[in-house]
């Protein structure tokens, strides 16, 4: 399994409710190894173009005004098969269709409210690592359990 890099975001929703520590929770539990944090109020301009490929649907508008309307804690996370397992942890987008045991199943109730992203591939985590973060914000080091993780 290859190491890879992926971009989280704990949702303007999360952050109200009181969810970022559940949320990060999960993941060190997971033992996916954060390498890059911040809390960030976000402006227009960068929620549209980290939606950018969503430009001209009916959610744009919506989903942009949504990300823009409270702070949100962006971060890098760092593990074997990352994306694709953030993702998984994460659930379907629309809280209603995400299982139980997800986040979106367990933290959620509505499309327009899902809690959490994660990049849905590597082209999308290179473009959204590189527009969220300078390399100098991110940290490499090894955590102390990192060969227990892997066979
Ligand atoms: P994803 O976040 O699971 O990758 P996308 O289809 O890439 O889902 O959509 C990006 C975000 O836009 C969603 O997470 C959600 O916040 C919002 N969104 C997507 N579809 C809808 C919708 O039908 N209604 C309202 N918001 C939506
Ligand atoms: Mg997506």
């Amino acid at each position: 399994m290859e190491k890879e890099r992926t971009f989280v975001m704990i949702k303007p929703d999360a952050v109200q409710r009181g969810l970022i520590g559940k949320i990060i929770s999960r993941f060190e539990r997971k033992g996916i190894k954060l390498v890059a944090m911040k809390f960030v109020s976000v402006s227009k301009e960068l929620a549209e173009k980290h939606y950018g490929i969503h430009k001209g649907k009916p959610f744009f508008e919506p989903t942009v005004k949504y990300i823009t309307s409270s702070p949100v804690v962006a971060m890098i996370l760092e593990g074997n098969n990352a994306i694709e397992m953030v993702r998984g942890m994460m659930g379907k987008t629309d809280p209603q269709k995400a299982a139980m045991g997800t986040m979106r199943g367990d933290f959620g109730q509505f499309i327009g409210r899902n809690i959490v992203h994660g990049s849905d591939g590597p082209e999308a985590a290179e473009f959204e690592i590189n527009l969220w973060f300078k390399p100098e914000e991110i940290s490499n080091y090894t955590r102390i359990d990192e060969e227990w993780l892997t066979e």
